[in-house]
């Protein structure tokens, strides 16, 4: 071996060296769900893209590099309510299967309680007891199926847990019925966690469980609350006009943010789901400090980002939105870890925020 050779292969293994502690210290796993390949549709248009089969999403999400899909419970098991639970049983380790084949994992099992019929005006807080039973037999499933996809984590996103008319329903019945719900899920499986994804409006005009605050506090009602935590989105928290990095840290200050969707959204309008940093990149820099100065990631929790692409989208720009939000965010992560703390603490110190200020801009234009 000539002395090229050997300083060829030195500089190799200490390229390997470095890449193997990058891998060990990798804090972030990211991930999205079949839903975030949407076709365009809106309440006043078609699709503008065509569909793709599971398969193709699935294959394409360790191209782009996600490590984890989430699930909806009829994601998993294509029109499920029609089936037994013998066949939802089969037709899950089938899925297992091809996850596995992928080096994919489930990171949760939602239960989609908003298109059946029976969910028209809620599912846990509906005023008819037999939909109530349905939305409850139905989650109770969605953990069978969370079971052999090998996660722990049913996520709620209390859709129509709300209401459109405020005299409809009665607000202190319907915490109780929550509570009920939750606790016949706990019940269902003693290791199960469940993650609460407050919205405050859309579908409904108001909903039960706008905030991280309440979720956290309907959690102490139930029978075991360090089983019940939470996941915060972006544009939920920004729709209840809250900075979404004020949620993470208050979640993270309980130990319950147990799952995240990033991405962003203009003002109080309809659910945007916009690209991660798309409308305001200056909190979303500030819910990658949060994420960073509370360990978010540590113990296993992913990065998943709930965006769509815009209608505008042509189908050969059809995955952006995801490859662009995980970029976005490895960038932001680098703005967070070369923040100027000292400089900042002095200005802090000094009670300089006009200029705490503008050391922001700066560094986050790239000028300091
Ligand atoms: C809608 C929600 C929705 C949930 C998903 C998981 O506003 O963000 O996309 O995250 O259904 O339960
Ligand atoms: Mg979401």
């Amino acid at each position: 071996m000539n002395s090229l050779d050997s300083r060829l292969l030195e500089a190799l293994s200490c390229v390997e060296s470095r890449l193997l502690t990058m891998a060990k210290k990798q804090q972030y796993r990211f991930c999205v769900g079949p839903w975030n390949f949407s076709v365009g549709q809106d309440p006043y248009g078609p699709p503008t893209r065509r569909d793709e089969s599971f398969d193709w999403k699935l294959s394409q999400l360790k191209i782009l590099g996600f490590e984890a899909m989430m699930f909806h419970d009829d994601d998993a098991v294509p029109e499920i309510d029609s089936k037994s639970s013998t066949q939802i049983l089969k037709e899950t380790r089938e899925l297992r299967k091809r996850l596995d084949g992928e080096g994919l994992v489930a990171e949760m099992v939602a239960p989609r309680l908003w298109f059946a019929p029976q969910t028209i005006d809620g599912g846990y807080t509906s005023n008819d007891p037999k939909h109530r039973r349905y939305a409850i037999d139905r989650s109770k499933r969605t953990i069978d199926i969370a079971n052999e996809l090998g996660t722990d984590l049913i996520v709620l996103w209390l859709a129509r847990e709300g209401t459109y008319l405020r005299e409809s329903k009665s607000g202190a019945r319907s915490v109780e019925l929550l509570v009920e719900a939750m606790d016949a899920m706990l019940k269902h499986d003693r290791k199960i966690r469940l993650s609460i994804e407050p919205k405050p409006n859309e579908p409904m005009d108001q909903a039960y469980i706008p905030t991280i605050g309440h979720a956290l506090a309907i959690a102490q009602l139930t029978l075991d609350p360090k089983r019940v935590g939470c996941l915060i989105e972006s544009a939920h928290a920004i729709l209840a006009g809250l900075d979404p990095a004020d949620e993470i840290d208050f979640a993270m200050a309980f130990d319950k943010l147990w799952s995240l969707h990033l991405n962003d959204q203009n003002g109080l309008k309809f659910d945007q789901d916009k690209p991660f940093g798309s409308a305001n990149l200056r909190v979303a820099f500030n819910q990658v400090r949060a994420l960073e100065r509370n360990g978010y990631g540590k113990k296993g929790e992913f990065i998943c980002f709930d965006v769509h692409p815009f209608r505008t989208t042509t189908e050969e720009n059809w995955l952006q939105h995801l490859s662009n939000s995980r970029r976005t965010f490895e960038h932001l992560l680098a703005k967070a870890k070369t923040y100027p703390e000292k400089e900042a603490t002095a200005l802090i110190a000094a009670r300089n925020y006009q200029d705490l200020d503008q050391l922001v801009l700066e560094h986050l234009m790239g000028v300091r």
